[in-house]
């Protein structure tokens, strides 16, 4: 059979085209990693997210040497926790789901980037090797307040990074002349211990204490600052671990509002 030589152009270039599109169709799919966001991951109740431990404290939690995992819950129209702070070149897992309506958690700029449906969970594992601030969106069309939604991820450089939180108990008040004991808690959510330096003030005056915190442990200092070297009246206190920073007042002597005369 004769076929003209255009015909059989033709014919060639529709077959290259028709394979040009199954080859593109199969890498997209298949060869950027994209999947559905499916039943494989634990479901969840959008109304017991509060109840959930995944879920009920939002955070970034290490897992293992160089892995790390992000709880993040995304609702109307906000992401928890905000900002979303994690190390560079570490693995880190985000789950996220939502406690109402279809969301999206798209990283701008970077190709993590996933669907949030109510009761699934999403689960995608990434690693970030630039360092800095990364805007976080919804581009998931959720409601009136869609455009305001965003967040941010925080990528500090591995050797920066910690999970440290403070929290300081201190007294509002003490009477004249009594030492001020503040009770810090440090708590190292790292694996690794975290030695550091407790920073206190208390009115002019200045401590610092030396202290190791075991991996995923919290310690406990005490600071007793000599009530003979406050002056009396109201007084600010602070306590800082690394970049963490807690800040209060103590009234020294007797409370101005009980009548007492001032000379
Ligand atoms: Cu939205």
């Amino acid at each position: 059979m004769n076929i003209h030589a255009y015909e059989r152009l033709w014919l060639v270039a529709s077959m290259v085209l028709i394979v040009g599109f199954i080859v593109t169709i199969t890498y997209g799919t298949v060869g950027l990693g994209i999947t559905m966001v499916d039943d494989r991951e634990e479901t969840i109740s959008p109304d017991d997210v509060d109840e959930d431990d995944r879920f009920q404290d939002p955070r970034v939690e290490q897992v293992g040497e160089n892995e790390f995992e992000a709880y993040v819950v995304s609702m109307t129209f906000l992401f928890q926790p905000d900002p979303i702070e994690i190390p560079a070149n570490n693995e880190v897992t985000f789950y996220v789901t939502s406690r109402d309506v279809i969301h999206s958690f798209t990283v701008v700029g970077t190709n993590t980037n996933t669907m949030v449906i109510p009761g699934e969970v999403s689960a995608m594992t990434v690693e970030f090797d630039e360092p800095g601030e990364y805007g976080v969106v919804c581009n998931e069309y959720c409601g009136p307040g869609h455009h305001d939604m965003e967040g941010s991820l925080i990528v500090h450089p591995e050797d920066e990074y910690s999970l440290t939180e403070l929290s300081v108990d201190a007294p509002d008040q003490v009477g004249p002349g009594e030492d001020v004991e503040l009770t810090i808690s440090i708590q190292n959510g790292l694996l690794e211990d975290l030695e550091t330096t407790v920073d206190v003030e208390v009115g002019d005056e200045t401590l610092e204490q030396d202290v190791t915190v075991p991996g995923g442990e919290t310690e406990q200092v005490s600071v007793t600052v000599d009530g003979d070297d406050l002056e009396p009246g109201d007084a600010e206190w602070s306590a800082s671990v690394d970049d963490e920073v807690e800040t209060g007042t103590v009234t020294i002597g007797d409370d101005a509002d009980d009548g007492g005369d001032e000379p």
